[in-house]
């Protein structure tokens, strides 16, 4: 599955009398599904707007995927998506030709974690310099979670080493995520909800912490809840915008886009003031994007997630409590795509919202208006 957090890695840390406190879980939660179905142009159980057309169903771009995720377009409007259970990078022409960046499938797994339940893969692309670089998160062990690059052949390496999750505070990917170019740290930085950490990884594949964020708590739930951040972007000011998952229970509202600066420029975003909460009130992130002018666009999972995570189908759970996708304009939160199915991709050009809905296997599109 899309995760994280990977039950498997607390596994791994409990055996190794680790802390899992950095290990987001997966277990039985207690939250009360939130009602799907909004009328238009009204405001939801949150109190946040629903635009006219979001409950407009999207175009589909490409449909029978396994677990499409990470998505990226290249200089000549293809859009690259990273499939994470398929194991391959595709690239769509605006003809909607399809092709695979290799022909050599790329590391993933459909049958990682506790049960064989969970999918792992390419996560997330980032292109730089006119190469094509993309993350794969934790599968089968944490040897696969790495950062590569597409080669001529065409073919891929790796660009950082073999990790592991629990090094004090180098070379330590755990489950990356998402990935964004970041010339502050000569490399990008790379969100990791494994490790409740961004990283900052150079172009000779060196990881280091660039934010390790802490548990928090909520007036509702005892034990502290994991920030577990996702989707990772670069706003129009120059610092580096995360949404946060959030572990277990998973609390509604409790989700926050955060704003990264490494303010004092010593490489890290660890200090006063260099992360701070920018949109709050949020349920369960996977993405966010920042359109051509400016608006946030953020995708909230599920209305229920708990009820996602716990046994059973998890395309047929993501279905019944599908997610949504929502704009920031400075001041106020409006759904533009509502009933989205396990979104946990988005990508915004001037006029086009496009959606990885994962768990249908499809992307799909809706006009910007
Ligand atoms: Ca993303
Ligand atoms: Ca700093
Ligand atoms: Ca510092």
């Amino acid at each position: 599955m899309f995760i994280t957090m990977n039950p498997y890695l607390e596994l791994v840390a409990r055996n190794l009398r680790l802390s899992a406190c950095r290990i987001a879980t997966i277990a039985p939660l207690l939250i009360v599904a939130a009602a799907v179905a909004c009328a238009n142009d009204s405001a939801d159980d949150d109190g946040i707007v629903v635009e006219v057309g979001a409950a407009d169903a999207g175009i589909i771009v490409i449909e029978g995927l396994t677990s499409p995720r990470g998505l990226a377009l290249d200089k000549d409007g293809n859009l690259l998506i990273a499939e994470t259970g398929g194991g391959r990078l595709l690239e769509v022409t605006p003809d909607r030709d399809v092709r695979s960046l290799t022909t050599k499938r790329l590391p993933h797994s459909l049958s990682t974690g506790p049960a064989g339940a969970y999918r792992a893969g390419p996560s997330a692309i980032s292109l730089l310099d006119g190469e094509v670089f993309f993350i794969v998160g934790e599968f089968l062990g944490s040897q696969s979670a790495r950062l590569y690059r597409i080669t001529d052949e065409p073919g891929y390496e790796p660009v950082t080493p073999a990790t592991d999750a629990f090094s004090p505070t180098e070379n330590r990917f755990s489950n990356p995520y998402d990935i964004v170019n970041a010339p502050e740290v000569d490399g990008w930085i790379v969100s990791d909800p494994g490790g409740n950490s961004l990283l900052a990884v150079d172009r000779d594949g060196n990881i280091q912490d660039y934010v390790v964020f802490q548990n928090f708590g909520t007036p509702k739930h005892e034990v502290p809840v994991e920030m577990v951040p996702t989707g990772i972007a670069r706003g129009a000011d120059g610092a580096v915008y995360v949404g946060s998952l959030t572990g277990f229970p998973y609390p509604r509202g409790e989700a926050v886009v955060w704003r990264v600066k490494d303010l004092n420029g010593d490489g890290d975003a660890m200090d006063e003031g260099e992360v701070e909460p920018f949109v709050t009130g949020l349920t369960t992130i996977t993405d966010i994007t920042f359109g051509l002018d400016g608006t946030l666009f953020i995708a909230e999972f599920s209305s229920d997630a708990k009820t996602v995570f716990e046994e059973g189908d998890f395309s047929e759970n993501a279905s019944a409590y599908p997610g949504r996708v929502l704009r920031w304009n400075g001041s106020q939160l409006a759904v533009v795509a509502d009933n989205v199915v396990s979104p946990t991709g988005i990508l915004a050009t001037e006029s086009t919202l496009y959606i990885s809905e994962e768990y249908t296997g499809r992307v799909s599109e809706r006009p910007i208006k």
